[in-house]
């Protein structure tokens, strides 16, 4: 499991730095002004997050874990054994080794951005696994990236936990669909984790939390671009914010100036007014309809769905529909 994997896990890491710099930079001078809430996991922000799951008013990863315990079975007898898994997304060590568990899978096949993470949360489902061959890519899972050879032929699961899909907006998470289609391939199965729209105050809560974690996960992004991008924000100048914007079916996360503020970053010079707001995140959230058209529109069609006891969220498998060729009428 460890020696292929090494090269992997640095090629990433020169390109990702200017990445994060263009974007930064791009995000902060537009109108208004937003920055993509893929930033938010470096080391202390994939902490933070972690730590988010634990929160008593963070429903989500409690709810998906609860389908887990109670259908993965079930899940399992559909599925079969002898899949590929791969994850989107390096996984939490409360999920997928419930999953693992129950399919037992001819092999693993985390991809994450983090480089870091994906190296600890490898080592530590190795020890846990130690039989399951796993094959971890250090990648943006948003851009196109090649499956190992070691898994050729084998028929592929993809898992798309925490309802990360929630962070796109419908166009994107659409194409999205389709790219992770067109890369598993024919015959090949989705298990996609997505949250439901429910009362507002539930979703208010879930994302502005009583102990201020969530508020520190977000504001961290600043401290993340002081760290790296040699800047100078004041982040003591900014408020988390988090709303429930009804029209488009999601909950955004924004930082607000709560004074006029002056700063530089990599160099360039930026001034934000009091009141102005940096948008860090669209967290969609789907009607159980919306959820198989999403699904659909993305070249997947549903199979079976799982909720927990309270209907919060969803767990959908969806089978691969998107065919290269043959005529549109048959498509399903
Ligand atoms: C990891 C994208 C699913 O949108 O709920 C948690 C991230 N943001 N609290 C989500 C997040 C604020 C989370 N996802």
């Amino acid at each position: 499991m460890s020696s292929h994997a090494a090269g992997a896990f640095d090629r990433a890491r020169p390109l990702a730095e200017d990445l994060f710099r263009a974007e930064v930079l791009a995000g902060l001078s537009a109108r208004p002004r937003s920055l993509s809430p893929r930033w938010f996991y470096d080391r202390r922000g994939s902490e933070l997050f972690e730590e988010i799951t634990r929160l008593p008013e963070y429903y989500l990863t409690r709810a998906e874990r609860e389908i887990l315990l109670n259908h993965a079975s079930k899940i399992a007898q559909i599925v079969g054994p002898g899949r590929a898994v791969i994850e989107l997304g390096s996984g939490s060590s409360l999920k997928t080794p419930l999953l693992l568990n129950a399919l037992a899978p001819s092999a693993y096949v985390p991809i994450d951005i983090s480089g870091e993470f994906l190296r600890e949360s490898v080592a530590a489902l190795a020890s846990v696994f130690p039989e399951l061959a796993v094959y971890p890519i250090a990648a943006d899972f948003m851009r196109p990236f090649t499956l190992p050879l070691s898994i050729k032929g084998f028929p592929r699961l993809g898992y798309f936990a925490g309802s990360t899909i929630g962070n796109m907006t419908v166009p994107v998470a659409v194409d999205f669909l389709r790219g992770i289609a067109r890369t598993l391939g024919e015959g090949s199965l989705l298990l996609i984790g997505i949250d439901r729209i429910k009362d507002t105050r539930r979703l208010q809560a879930a994302y502005d939390d009583a102990q201020g974690i969530t508020a520190d996960f977000n504001l961290n992004l600043l401290h993340r671009i002081n760290r790296e991008l040699q800047a100078t924000i004041p982040v003591d100048a900014f408020r988390h914010v988090a709303r429930w914007n009804d029209y488009e079916a999601r909950m955004e996360m924004h930082l607000e100036a709560t004074r006029e503020v002056r700063f530089t970053v990599a160099g360039r010079p930026f001034s934000i007014a009091q009141g102005e707001t940096i948008h860090t995140e669209n967290s969609l959230k789907y009607g159980p309809r919306d959820a198989r058209t999403l699904l659909r529109a993305g070249g997947w069609v549903p199979v079976m769905e799982w909720t927990d006891r309270e209907d919060l969220f969803a767990l959908i498998l969806a089978r691969n529909c998107a065919l290269t060729e043959g005529p549109r009428e048959n498509r399903q």
